[in-house]
């Protein structure tokens, strides 16, 4: 197996510095030589030249740093698409949430039909109209199926929207409004933190796939650390108790390996300056490894 790397230091879109650490953190945690144990072929790895905080001139956007994150999303898409175009996995290290808009600009210009798995204590379904913190990594799936003013066909070289009926998310527990609202009549499949405590996290992935799965030529899942409880997984912006356990995160991960359907993966929200215990970036790489095939025996 041949794997991408794809390192995306940028912080603009959570509203909060930091996240642009992820990826340097993530790699210092020993990503590659984990990789290599596992006889996966890391082919290279590209750092994104990420636009940086702008100077402010005037009033601040209600919506903000969206020219950043525009070019950002650019800059990203290229590299996912050409990663997929040679049939090498692209693994997408973060940066905040945003950074995921790229990535599936990326993906829809190879995959016809791309299904999405979506890891989060959030839905990332706000629009313009409803983003409480104008922060973008809040708006990433809404831009994704195209319900917000900005679309993922304004990225140039974007395939099509993900179809709505092709995304999943998973481990939500803190939802805003509108998105409560957009999930309800747009018919958005949600696993709640509730779902999982009530059919187990096992059942909640084999639904996971039949929908991301269904009638789709690849799978990405895009993992935010914080779908997992603030106690395994501190190092994040907007940390929500009440999370997926490690044994949870990590079975939900080899399931989904298992399953041989996941062609891409984003990590996303790591941050290294709120990681008081220095635990996160860890498990973010122990994380990536159990989707890419580690298996315990
Ligand atoms: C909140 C936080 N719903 C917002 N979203 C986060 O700003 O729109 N998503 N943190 O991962
Ligand atoms: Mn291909
Ligand atoms: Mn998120
Ligand atoms: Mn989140």
């Amino acid at each position: 197996k041949k794997v991408r790397l794809i390192r995306v230091p940028f912080w603009l879109g959570g509203g909060k510095a930091g996240t642009d650490l992820g990826p340097e953190y993530i790699v210092k945690a020993g990503l590659m030589r984990k990789l290599r144990a596992m006889d996966i072929e890391v082919e290279d790895e590209i750092e994104v030249d990420c636009p940086v905080q702008p100077l402010l001139t005037g009033a601040p956007a209600r919506i903000k740093y969206l020219p950043e994150v525009l070019e950002m999303s650019g800059l990203v898409g290229e590299q996912v698409y050409r990663a997929a175009a040679r049939d090498s996995f692209p693994l997408i290290l973060g940066g905040d949430h945003s950074v995921a808009i790229g990535s599936l600009a990326g993906l829809t210009a190879h995959y016809e039909n791309l299904g999405v798995i979506w890891f989060d204590a959030h839905g990332d379904l706000n629009t313009e109209e409803t983003t409480p913190s104008g922060n973008m990594h809040g708006m990433a799936l809404a831009i994704a199926i195209g319900k917000s003013n900005f679309k993922l066909t304004d990225i140039p070289g974007a395939g099509s929207l993900i179809k709505k009926e092709n995304i999943v998310i998973i481990g939500a527990r803190e939802l805003d409004p509108g998105e409560r609202e957009l999930i309800r009549s747009e018919g958005i499949a949600c696993f709640s933190m509730h779902e999982i405590d009530r059919l187990g996290i096992a059942a909640v992935i084999e639904k996971a796939l039949e929908i991301a799965g269904n009638g789709t030529d690849g799978i990405h899942v895009s993992f935010d650390l914080d779908c997992l409880d603030p106690r395994e997984a501190a190092g994040v912006g907007t940390p929500v108790p009440g999370g997926l356990n490690y044994r949870e995160a990590h079975f939900a991960l080899e399931l989904l390996s298992e399953s041989k359907r996941v062609t891409s993966m984003d990590i996303v929200e790591v941050n290294p300056l709120l990681d008081y215990d220095r635990r996160t970036a860890t498990l973010a790489v122990e994380l990536a490894t159990s989707l890419l095939g580690k298996r315990i025996l």
